[in-house]
């Protein structure tokens, strides 16, 4: 319940451009990109950092979205006893040799993005797949790492990490809490 601010608006909004800006150095600017933003927070940050991208280059990288959901009516139950499963794909571009940038607002165990990677290479075959997190809290599951990365929040597996996006929450902010 105990609350500590890790990062701000401010903080957020630098953080964002930062991965744009490096976004476009790793992939030497912005062909052949599709951004895929999972479930609920990591669309709107998708979207973000598209318009970050837009003004940095002018160039129009595709956005697609991912809703995967683990099945559960409890979610620490569902956090230890079941995957994460695909609900829905929103790819309107042809992901064949594109380079997917996947976007979570929180990377954990690992396990949504593996079924994000599987509902990618379902619709097409790219020619590589990234990932991009606003916060990588620990405790990876899977042999899985961002390669772009708003904040490192070492956590207990006690804490939760609180995400508050303005699209969604009417502010922006990233607090943890204790269970
Ligand atoms: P998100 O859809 O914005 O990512 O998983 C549904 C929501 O529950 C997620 O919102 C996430 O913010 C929140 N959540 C907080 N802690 C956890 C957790 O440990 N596991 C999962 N699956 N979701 C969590
Ligand atoms: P995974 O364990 O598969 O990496 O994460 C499962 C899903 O829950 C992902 O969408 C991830 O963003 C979200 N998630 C995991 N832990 C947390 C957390 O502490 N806070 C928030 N906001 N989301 C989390
Ligand atoms: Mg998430």
């Amino acid at each position: 319940k105990k609350k500590n601010v890790v990062l701000d608006d401010k903080a957020m909004n630098r953080a964002l451009t930062r991965i744009s800006h490096e976004i476009l150095e790793k992939n030497k600017g912005g062909a052949d990109l599709v951004i895929v933003g999972i479930k609920t927070r990591g669309i709107p940050l998708a979207q973000r950092l598209q318009e970050k991208i837009k003004k940095i280059e002018d160039i129009d990288v595709p956005i697609g979205e991912l809703d995967i959901t683990l099945y559960r009516d409890d979610l620490q139950k569902a956090v230890e006893s079941s995957e994460p499963e695909l609900k829905d794909t929103k790819i309107d571009v042809d992901v064949t040799n594109k380079k997917v940038i996947l976007i979570d607002d929180v990377l954990y165990t690992g396990r949504t993005v593996r079924a994000a990677m599987d509902a990618v290479m379902d619709i097409g075959r790219p020619s590589q797949i990234q990932l991009g997190v606003l916060v990588d809290r620990g405790h990876r599951e899977l042999p899985i790492r961002a390669d772009y990365v708003g904040k490192n929040i070492p956590t207990s597996e006690k804490e939760i990490i609180v995400v508050q996006l303005d699209e969604i929450d009417a502010s922006d902010q990233v607090a943890i809490y204790e269970k």
